[in-house]
């Protein structure tokens, strides 16, 4: 992961100039094809992005590049989401859109079946569902929009933390809520990587999982409270919330204590600075949100359906392949994730 990091910082440059060859060929369509489902008065399409929670400033910016998207394809775009992270008001909210016979939903999820029923009256009503982010089982989406291979994710961080602490001392987790996919996925994977070479972590053990459910008081809580435990000398936050809370947290401490994770630049710059944070990972947020506003397009249009081997053209990203995921249901993959350390996060600092 670390070694392919740093090469995929595309010039932005390129990627704007093939926005506006490329935008705008989806609206026409949209009436055509989801005659049921647009504006009686416009005909434009709408598309819905239900954040796991709207307070969280990372869901913000998976947003931003849906509304782009939504903008280049003629389509207007919702930003909708509960205040804290649970399923129970995202089921209050798929309920209201498909009431508002919205045109389609891009959902990320804080449960992977609760919104099941939810999401499959919306899809036989006609709207167009698909996850980003964090997934909701194969039979309640069309397809998921994936950040970057989970494998890489999970295993990556564990060589992140081991590397921290030279191969000796406890590894804790903070991360966001208990039920949260997209965690718990890269969560096996971290587990995965320890028991599959035992000897090489056998002085690196997992002390502790904890959930600050993207909330950033309780984040902070959590992490002190892993803090009374010596052993712990590494934390991996695999949530953007979690690693502004711990890195405050240990700043303030003047801790020893390592962090990784999954950070937002623009939020972790101070700590990455500073060496609390020697490196962390992410993928481009507004690059996830402009994926799925392309992609839940293209289903609403029906020029694809989600099936393995279906190819979209995704606006500035390209041509993007619709592939099979570890849940048996599909996805479709945004691309590596970036490596962000003392070398490069002035430059993405600015960026998100
Ligand atoms: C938090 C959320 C989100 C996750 C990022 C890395 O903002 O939990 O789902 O993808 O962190």
């Amino acid at each position: 992961m670390k070694n392919k990091a740093k090469k995929i910082l595309i010039p932005l440059t390129a990627a704007v100039m093939s926005v506006s060859l490329l935008g705008g060929c989806g609206a026409q369509n949209n009436t055509a094809n989801n005659a049921g489902n647009t504006s009686k008065t416009t005909g434009k399409a709408t598309y819905a992005f239900i954040a796991k929670d709207v307070q969280n400033p990372y869901m913000k910016k998976v947003y931003e590049g849906f509304e782009t998207a939504c903008n280049e394809v003629g389509a207007s775009a919702l930003y909708k989401g509960p205040e804290a992270a649970t399923p129970e008001k995202q089921i209050e909210i798929i309920n209201q859109l498909v009431a508002q016979k919205v045109t389609g939903i891009a959902i990320a999820a804080n449960d992977a079946d609760a919104l099941q029923p939810a999401l499959k009256e919306a899809m036989n009503s006609g709207i167009s569902v698909i996850s980003l982010d964090s997934a909701v089982n194969k039979d309640s989406r069309m397809t998921h929009i994936q950040q970057a291979d989970p494998e890489k994710i999970g295993r990556g961080l564990i060589q992140a933390a081991y590397e921290m602490v030279g191969g000796k001392g406890g590894i804790a987790i903070l991360s966001a809520t208990a039920q949260a996919t997209n965690q718990n996925l890269w969560i096996e994977w971290m587990k995965k990587e320890l028991d599959e070479n035992k000897t090489k972590y056998a002085n690196t053990p997992l002390i502790k999982i904890a959930y600050g459910d993207d909330d950033p008081t309780k984040s902070t809580s959590e992490t002190q409270a892993l803090l009374t435990n010596p052993d712990v000398k590494v934390i991996i936050a695999p949530t953007t919330v979690g690693m502004l809370a711990a890195g405050k947290v240990l700043q303030d401490k003047k801790s020893d204590v390592k962090l990784t994770g999954l950070g937002l630049p623009s939020e972790m710059a101070p700590f990455i600075e500073s060496g609390v944070c020697p490196w962390m990972y992410l993928w481009n947020p507004v690059d996830i949100g402009y994926l799925a506003g392309y992609s839940i397009d293209a289903l609403a249009n029906k020029k694809i359906t989600g099936a393995v081997g279906d190819k979209l053209t995704a606006g500035k990203l390209g041509e993007k392949v619709v592939t099979a995921a570890n849940d048996k249901g599909t996805e479709i993959m945004l691309g590596d994730p970036f490596k962000f350390d003392k070398s490069n996060i002035a430059e993405w600092k600015a960026i998100y």
